[in-house]
């Protein structure tokens, strides 16, 4: 594709000098989109290997910090929308003023809690931090043993949300069509997700990098599904609040706050709202495009058994062993 046409985090154009020599020495590939770069195991396009390395050398953590992570496609804006609403009704209960809009009303959820390798970091290894308060919420999708590297021994919470691979893909292929205004090869896609060489790939690795530390520290690092959020939302939320610190008291439990909760971030209430209508990401992607079919198990009607098959026996080998199960 024209470089030009390509959001900024998949262009090439924003390399410094160091991370030119870098790349050179790096494992490379390729898709339709463009170059991939692999650093530290997991596949980046260039702009957004900058951003990584920007995020590496600057982040300084705070105790308080809270850190999203996903694979793309895996429920991030969700979260994220649950996040935002679970911290905002502790500001609401004592001064609530019903004029005043939600923040998710004022901007989509990827607008509140940015990502650090596409937006924070993207330019700059400094960037302006000062307008998050305490706690600051951040997102990223890179993979675990690469996020973890600034947060040294940092207490941050990190929440990881992840979904089946097959609707992952599916997702993902509509998303590119959407975002890049085109057919996208689904064949193409497929075989790059199987060979594990896309964009934050490989897939296992990335899922298994949060799932072993999850198990090794659950004190800081909770492993959510986006399965078990669709099929039992209200103890997902209450889960992800207490990790959060902030659990739903017997009060608020009697006045239904956790299905309000569930019912303001549902896919039908967020993607009916004008601001994801109307507004675009800091890179030009429009908002609806993060809100589809929200469904489990729509891969049935886009991959044949043939595709099926294959990638459910690829992530049975690589999960074998590490207690995973899908
Ligand atoms: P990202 O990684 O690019 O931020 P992400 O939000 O993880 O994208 O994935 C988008 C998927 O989450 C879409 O799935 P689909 O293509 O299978 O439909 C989208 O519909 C779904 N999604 C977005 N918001 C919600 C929500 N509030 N509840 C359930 N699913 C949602």
């Amino acid at each position: 594709m024209n470089e030009k046409e390509l959001p900024p985090h998949m262009r090439e154009d924003n390399l410094s000098e160091e991370t030119k020599t870098l790349i050179s020495s790096l494992p490379w590939n390729k898709d339709f989109i463009g170059n991939l770069y692999n650093y530290r195991g997991c596949w980046y396009y260039p702009n957004t290997l900058q951003g990584v390395l920007n995020f590496e050398k600057g982040f300084k953590p705070q105790e308080t910090d809270i850190i999203l992570a996903s694979f793309p496609k895996s429920g991030t804006t969700w979260l994220k929308a649950l996040t935002i609403a679970l911290f905002e009704r502790l500001k609401n209960s004592s001064s609530s003023d019903d004029d005043d809009l939600h923040p998710l009303q004022s901007d989509n959820p990827h607008g509140i809690v940015p990502f650090f390798e596409f937006n924070l970091y993207l330019k700059s290894s400094t960037p302006d931090l000062t307008k998050f308060s305490s706690p600051r919420v951040f997102s990223t999708h890179m993979p675990f043993h690469t996020l973890r590297l600034p947060l040294k021994d940092s207490p941050c919470k990190i929440v990881y949300v992840c979904r089946n691979v097959k609707d992952v893909l599916v997702s993902l292929w509509h998303f590119r069509c959407a975002h890049l205004e085109k057919e996208v090869d689904m064949e193409s896609l497929f075989e790059s997700l199987c060979e594990g060489v896309g964009s934050f790939g490989p897939f296992w690795e990335h899922v298994l990098s949060y799932w072993r530390d999850s198990l090794e520290d659950p004190q800081h690092v909770l492993f959510m599904r986006y399965e078990e959020m669709k099929s039992a939302p209200s103890a997902q939320v209450k889960r992800l609040a207490e990790f959060l610190g902030c659990p739903f008291t017997e009060e608020e439990a009697e006045h239904g706050s956790v299905d309000k909760i569930v019912e303001l971030c549902s896919l039908r209430n967020l993607s009916g709202m004008e601001v994801n209508n109307s507004g675009k990401t800091f890179n030009n992607v429009p908002y609806f495009t993060f809100f589809r079919k929200g469904e489990v198990g729509d891969f049935k009607n886009h991959l044949t058994h043939e595709m099926e098959n294959k990638i459910d026996m690829i992530i049975e080998e690589k999960y074998k062993g590490s207690g995973l199960k899908f």
